[in-house]
């Protein structure tokens, strides 16, 4: 199976980015974790990222803070498909990085996620792959299922304690 890199700008970011590596360890998806910046270490960051597919990696989440062009210098140096998060951190509450995430220029896609959305990052990368793994794409059937249950259990519940 193709691995999933995962790189952010910042250790300070993992609180957002444990959030997906949660997810690809409930699916059984090999991953590799790295602090790269596209401003303090963009020589590791191109390195990496024009290596990643020879390397084995299906697709990349970049997850950066502020003015956040990590995502974007990632996908500069690859065809691999990349995700971004932008996470929420500085004066401007995340809509820096969103922004810089968001918004790229014609030809250089960047799949972006909702601010600080690294669940939602991951289980992108895992449909992407999913796409040619048909026992990944009956995980995702199953989590589907369950999340339905889960959410009619909650009904349940709040109709039990509210309805007159
Ligand atoms: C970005 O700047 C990082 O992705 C992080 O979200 C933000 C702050 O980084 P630190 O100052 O905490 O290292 O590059």
């Amino acid at each position: 199976m193709k691995k999933i890199a995962i790189m952010m700008g910042s250790d300070s970011d993992l609180p957002v980015v444990e959030k997906a590596i949660a997810v690809l360890k409930q699916f059984e998806v090999p991953y590799e974790v790295h602090v790269y910046s596209a401003h303090r270490t963009p020589e590791e960051a191109k390195v990496f990222s024009e290596n990643a597919r020879k390397n084995g990696f299906g697709a990349i989440i970049a997850a950066a803070g502020m003015a956040a062009h990590l995502a974007g210098a990632i996908a500069a140096n690859t065809t691999l498909p990349v995700v971004g998060i932008p996470v929420v951190s500085g004066g401007l509450g995340g809509l820096d990085a969103l922004l810089s995430t968001v918004q790229m220029p014609s030809g250089i896609p960047v799949a972006t996620v909702a601010m600080n959305g690294a669940a939602n990052a991951a289980l992108l990368c895992i449909e992407m792959l999913a796409i040619t793994d048909e026992t990944l794409a009956a995980k995702l059937d199953a989590k589907r299922v369950a999340d339905k249950s889960a959410v009619l259990e909650k009904d349940r519940r709040v109709a039990e304690q509210f309805n007159a």
